[in-house]
């Protein structure tokens, strides 16, 4: 799951909306989201379908034009403001709704016409992306200073097991909180170190948003000059892409950076459409897509498992049928056993669908691999 993060009024709902083409509600004062949304956004990758010439049919996403939607979740929630992990603006309960995201995207408003609280006036995006990482920091570091607490009451035998239950509820693996003990020892004294090893764990998007709106240039060069991962955005442009799409109005690939016009258009559309196509010709496309595809592939792979190596169909002839989004470094083995189970636990061996080569179980897995799983009855 994709957390989308970030102070009152960026367009967190507006990103949400277009990456899910569900429609939650967007306004332009602060905490209008108050209860968190949660949808379903895709990942864009090149289907293998392409290499076979044979149409593939997803059970779960879509396919468009060579282009495989590979289903994600996401999760919109309460704008942030300083001192939120105190309690202040719609407090950290929210905070707590970010516990299983493994991902964050952090929409900022690159625009610089809101302030950190969301409000009309001088924004500041580079504090935003600061002020939002502190309160993190803050907020994972309640969750280490209280598990330490627990933790600590117990004899030494029982404290690793409780630190391992308290972070593995926070989405983190237990091989690596076991990780970070060896590194930083017992969190005494060491909460904030502990909470940033945490907090780093994650993939973490900056969203530069508003770039349709004038100014945002500077701000988005600002953004880049001090920060990785910042994706230019246009939440506003996608979402006129995404429903005039679905209305018939045009032809348009999420995450390309074009579209066609297919079908006659209002007036109003067609103001609409100028902003969009203002926003392709700088910026090449409206990032959203990106956004998305760089928060998920950051530590994935997409992997299509079939079940014969050279049709690449499932058992009743579906071409591609599933494509499973796994951690970098899965092997044939930990596909196995997303798929099921029992697949798992009776595997055999694996087939590489383009090599027609036999692997073993720690074959480690490429990026839009085929795979045939063989295992026992
Ligand atoms: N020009 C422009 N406006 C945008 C863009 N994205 C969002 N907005 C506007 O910004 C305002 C806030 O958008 P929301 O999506 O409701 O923001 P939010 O971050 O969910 O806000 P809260 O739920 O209050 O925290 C609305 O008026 C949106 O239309 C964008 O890319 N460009
Ligand atoms: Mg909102």
């Amino acid at each position: 799951m994709i957390g989308v993060v970030g102070k009152p009024s960026s367009g967190k709902s507006t990103f949400f909306n277009a990456a899910t083409e569900l429609n939650v509600k967007m306004a332009s004062y602060p905490f209008t989201t108050i209860e968190p949304n949660v949808g379903v956004s895709w990942v864009r990758v090149k289907c293998p379908h392409t290499e076979i010439g044979v149409p593939c049919n997803p059970k779960s996403g879509f396919c468009l034009e060579g282009n495989r939607f590979v289903p994600v979740k996401l999760i919109d929630v309460a704008g942030l403001v300083p001192g939120a992990h105190q309690g202040r603006g719609m407090g950290n309960k929210f905070l707590d709704d970010l516990r299983q995201a493994e991902a964050f995207i952090q929409v900022v408003d690159a625009s610089g016409k809101t302030d950190l609280e969301g409000n009309p006036g001088e924004g500041n995006p580079v504090e935003e992306v600061r002020f939002l990482e502190r309160e993190l920091i803050e907020w994972i570091k309640e969750k280490v200073v209280n598990a330490w607490e627990k933790a600590k009451k117990l004899p030494s035998e029982k404290r690793d097991e409780v630190l391992v239950n308290a972070f593995t509820g926070l989405g983190v693996k237990s091989s690596d909180v076991e990780g970070l003990l060896n590194k930083l020892g017992y969190p005494e004294g060491k909460e904030e170190d502990w909470a940033r090893e945490i907090f780093e764990m994650r993939t973490r998007i900056i969203a530069a948003n508003k770039v349709d709106v004038e100014g945002s240039e500077e701000w988005v060069k600002e953004l880049q000059r001090r920060f990785d991962n910042v994706v230019p955005t246009s939440a506003l442009a996608e979402l006129i892409l995404r429903r005039a799409a679905r209305g018939g109005y045009i032809k348009y690939v999420p995450g390309d950076g074009n579209f066609e016009i297919i079908k006659p258009l209002s007036e109003e559309q067609k103001k609409a459409l100028e902003l969009v196509e203002g926003v392709l010709e700088r910026w090449g496309s409206t990032g959203v897509q990106e956004a998305i595809n760089r928060a998920v592939l950051a530590k994935n792979i997409v992997v299509f498992p079939v079940a014969d190596e050279n049709k690449w169909t499932d058992s009743e002839g579906n071409v591609l049928p599933d494509a499973l989004i796994l951690p970098k470094g899965s092997t044939s083995l930990d596909l196995a056993f997303a798929i099921h189970s029992e697949i798992g636990r009776k595997f055999i061996a694996a087939i590489d669908g383009r090599t027609k080569r036999r692997i073993g179980k720690d074959y480690e897995l490429k990026h839009l691999d085929v795979i045939k799983i063989i295992a026992g009855r």
